[in-house]
């Protein structure tokens, strides 16, 4: 429960925290690596190694060595398919896709990989995953019909199913750069749990993370944006700090 423990004293400390996602299909070990330090750097809280399409295990074993060699904050993998393990990261979204119409999606895979989680010695990180809005590459690769932003009461029945389920923790996706999700969803979501809320998909202004962590939400997932810029510290920083902001002006 290292990592587990670790982000729920953050979230007690801070109120709400940063996450960076890197997508072995599209950063090379050494760019990962880079971005891992100027996140850090930026007040990022831990580096996230994932993708929907083409990531393997050995791509995502370079990414998190490479990541795992220049920074020390926790590596959580974020897989699209259990043959995305990385023996080398620490702990795993050990997601369900609660929304999806496959049942592969929701358990199957999970059946897969738990076997391999458990021989890898993987800290396992109960996630509730609800795909939203036109929901991107992974609610096509996870056969979701995602939920509308109008529905946001569908949305916290979703995440309250996943608290009384069980999970420790539960994503709104909106997709990988897609739209981000309203903050009212967000907002709606807050009022019906007490689970932790992580909050992704498009996320690349500061007014935006601060608006989705006064809403409610307590990490703010960012992925495109580091993949674009030179300046990884630069073009994180005004996010981690409007996330803080968002902290100070919660009316809840
Ligand atoms: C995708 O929520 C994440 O799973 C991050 O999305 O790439 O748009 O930041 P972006």
């Amino acid at each position: 429960t290292k990592v587990r423990d670790y982000l729920l004293q953050l979230l007690k400390d801070k109120g709400a925290i940063h996450m960076t996602l890197i997508d072995p299909d599209k950063t090379s070990s050494e760019k990962a690596a880079r971005i891992a330090v100027e996140a850090v750097e930026a007040g990022t809280s831990a580096i996230m190694v994932g993708g929907s399409i083409g990531v393997s295990e050995s791509m995502t074993d370079e990414v998190v060595l490479a990541i795992k060699n220049s920074t020390n904050v926790p590596v959580i993998l974020f897989p699209g398919t259990p043959s995305a393990l990385s023996r080398h990261a620490d702990a795993v979204w050990f997601m369900s896709v609660l929304n999806s119409q496959n049942p592969y999606f929701i358990t199957g895979a999970q059946m897969q990989g738990a076997p391999i989680v458990k021989r890898y010695g993987l800290e396992a990180l109960s996630l509730g995953y609800i795909i939203l809005g036109s929901g991107g590459a992974v609610s096509l690769v996870s056969y979701t019909r995602p939920l509308p932003f109008e529905k946001p009461d569908v949305v916290a029945a979703y995440a309250l199913a996943a608290e009384y389920m069980g999970f420790s923790f539960v994503y709104l996706e909106g997709g990988s750069g897609a739209d981000p999700i309203p903050p009212i969803v967000v907002r709606t979501v807050r009022k019906t749990v007490s689970l932790p809320i992580i909050v992704g998909g498009g996320i690349r202004e500061p007014e935006t993370a601060r608006e989705l962590v006064m809403a409610g939400a307590d990490i703010i997932v960012t992925g495109t944006l580091v993949e674009e810029v030179d300046n990884v510290k630069k073009r994180l920083h005004p996010i981690i700090t409007a996330i803080e902001e968002g902290v100070t002006a919660r009316k809840f």
